[in-house]
């Protein structure tokens, strides 16, 4: 423990506040040992641990034949994909792949997604952390879901009607996007999506030198209807978590590295970092003055918004804070912390006064500054005035009340940390049912453990990360459900079943695949009724229908050395009659649900006959479903 560290303790302590507290007050009665520790503690009864058990079975378990009440999407972390979860049975419903290649739905092998993908589908990997779904007037309208690719620089739109990704924009001239999330108010028009790492201008390789005034890096606004990024603005230090106001207007990022340093200890040297507060309607002026330069080849404006700047303000707080959220009834940005034991407020009427310079000291628009325990990371809210913050030091989620903390940071005696309750272990973020919405209904918790360690059946030297479901809706926390996850999901988001709508077969005219469907028309090719093989060259063209159980081309000849495309129409119509189809030995395979047409082109490169089969169980005679190409000899 630093002396810093040992100090928030010793504070924390004097407060009756710190874990060990916790534990001491909770143990003198016997009914908040049950509620307070539910699941996750050693000091419980026999015969509470059982009640208490039984209890969390009775909230979480779905019957067979029943619905879960909400949907949850799960960033699937360094895997690339997101997976659909249903919430309080945590069973996962579904996976889209989106930067990952996936097997089963040819996801990065079709055509179709390949398009989407565009020039980075060379990559085969993606780093996803914070799924957010658009909203009109502060409310999900289920329309869409972005998602940030850390490693290669991405975002990406998945249509939440089709559960497909769409959309796929490689951000330019920056590295690594990180914090994400959208406008608010009056509807998602914009995408903020933070670029964490400072880099070189031109990163050409001329210079490798970041202590100069053109090394940097900027906050990213992407248009959500057309996915192309609408500007860039310059930033001090670099950008971590983000999220924006109920009015429109304001957009805010947390830095950790202020000092720019690129070392550890030299990005934890300064007490404070700060928070940085963007002015979308000033910034969208400017460009239409035309007070933007662009870099390099992209056309996207990019704007100062350095400090000084009209268009931005830094707000000091402490310690390399992480996590950024706004308060559902609208009021408040809060920082984590991290490094602090704190979580700054920072009042959001304030910011109009902060931009038109009638503040000495930025530090005016902070209202509290909240200690809660160690490693403060992310806040989530239940729409009745409290706040549950992840402690990843303390292994904790604890519970505290907004109000109560701000009447506590100006002298007076109010106790506003509600409950503390441990997790297992070490939370990241943690996501509240509605929480980012005007209408948070304070039902569920997800607290998205770094680690498992002995809370599950072991697997070797990696083990899965641990997704708690805790249960808000009464005064006190309860946990209820442990779910192991794959590959660390850092976020999640969850809405009410209601407010998704998803199509139960395709569209013929879904915009998904319209480009395989022109081209098909310049072949002169109806794709629900033709079956046919076009040469052109040493390409070939191969259209069929599917029908459970039989393909409407069961052999096609081509010569070794041809490129063959395969374009399959599902003209099933009956919900659920998924065909698939997998050319053996030539690393093919796709989807093809009622209504879809799909391709995927490949090179048949040895000689000789293979067999390709529906891969998808369709039918009793699913087996039977196959065909043959044969390749003859160059
Ligand atoms: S971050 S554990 Cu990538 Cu969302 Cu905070
Ligand atoms: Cu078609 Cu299985
Ligand atoms: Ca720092």
């Amino acid at each position: 423990m630093s002396d810093k560290e040992k100090k928030s303790t010793e504070v924390l302590e004097s407060k009756g506040l710190s874990r060990r507290g916790f534990l001491g007050a909770s143990a003198m009665t016997g009914a908040a040992v049950v509620g307070a520790t539910a699941l996750g503690s050693s000091i419980m009864s026999r015969e509470a641990f059982a009640e208490a058990a039984k209890e969390a079975k009775s909230k979480t378990h779905v019957a067979p034949g029943e619905l879960d009440d909400y949907y949850g999407f799960w960033s699937g972390g360094h895997q690339g994909e997101v997976r659909v979860m249903g919430v309080p049975s945590m069973r996962e419903l579904m996976r889209i792949p989106v930067f990952n290649i996936d097997s089963a739905t040819g996801w990065g092998l079709t055509n179709e997604s390949k398009r989407i993908m565009g020039d980075s589908a060379k990559f085969m990997n993606g780093d996803c952390h914070h799924p957010h779904i658009s909203m009109t007037d502060g409310k999900y309208d289920g329309k869409y879901l972005f998602i940030n690719d850390k490693a290669n620089s991405r975002v990406a739109r998945i249509r939440l009607d089709i559960m497909k990704c769409d959309k796929i924009t490689t951000i330019p001239n920056v590295q690594s996007i990180h914090g994400l999330r959208l406008q608010k108010v009056p509807h998602t028009k914009y995408v903020f999506a933070n670029a964490e790492f400072i880099i070189p201008h031109p990163n050409d390789g001329t210079n490798f030198d970041l202590s100069g005034d053109d090394a940097y890096t900027m906050f990213n606004v992407i248009d959500a209807e057309s996915m192309e990024v609408a500007f860039q603005v310059i930033v001090d230090g670099n950008l971590d978590n983000t999220d924006a106001d109920y009015t429109g207007k304001y957009a805010a990022a947390t830095c950790y590295n202020s000092e720019e340093a690129t070392d550890l200890g030299g990005m934890m040297r300064a007490e404070r970092d700060w928070v940085v507060v963007f002015n979308i309607p000033r910034i969208e002026a400017a460009i239409e003055k035309g007070d933007f330069a662009t870099l390099g080849d992209s056309k996207v404006p990019v704007l100062n918004g350095r400090a000084g700047s009209e268009l931005t303000r830094y707000i000091p707080v402490p310690k390399n804070p992480h996590g950024l959220n706004t308060s559902p009834d609208g009021k408040y940005f809060i920082a984590a912390g991290k490094l602090s034991p704190t979580v700054t407020m920072l009042a959001i009427d304030r910011l109009d006064d902060l931009f038109d310079d009638k503040f000495e000291d930025p530090r005016e628009v902070v209202i509290a500054e909240v200690e809660l325990g160690l490693g403060p990371l992310h806040t989530t809210f239940d729409g009745r005035g409290n706040g549950y913050t992840t402690l990843f030091i303390d292994s904790q989620i604890v519970k505290w009340n907004m109000d109560d903390a701000i009447r506590a940071y100006n002298g007076e005696d109010v106790k506003y940390i509600k409950q503390k309750l441990d997790v297992h272990y070490q939370p990241g973020h943690t996501h509240a049912s509605l929480t980012e919405t005007s209408e948070a209904d304070g039902k569920w918790l997800v607290v998205l453990s770094k680690f498992a360690k002995d809370r599950f059946l072991p697997t070797g030297p990696l083990h899965p990360e641990n997704d708690q479901l805790i249960d808000i809706s009464g005064d006190e926390m309860k946990l209820v459900h442990d779910g192991p996850a794959f590959a660390e999901p850092h976020d999640c988001i969850m809405a009410r079943r209601d407010q998704i709508r998803t199509k139960k077969i395709w569209d013929r005219d879904d915009p998904f695949f319209a480009e395989t469907v022109k081209s098909a028309e310049a072949d002169g090719i109806n794709l629900t009724a033709d079956n046919k093989v076009i040469r052109d060259g040493n390409k070939v063209r191969v259209y069929m229908t599917s029908l459970a159980p039989a393909f409407g081309v069961t052999e096609f000849t081509v010569k070794q050395g041809d490129e063959v495309t395969v374009t399959i129409t599902n003209i099933d119509q009956i919900e659920d009659v998924t065909h698939g189809f997998v050319m053996v030995n030539h690393g093919v395979s796709m989807e093809i649900s009622p209504q879809q047409t799909s391709s995927i082109t490949f090179t048949a490169d040895k000689p000789g006959l293979f067999w390709y089969y529906c891969s998808w169980f369709c039918h009793a005679l699913h087996m039977e479903m196959c065909g043959r190409m044969m390749v003859e000899p160059a």
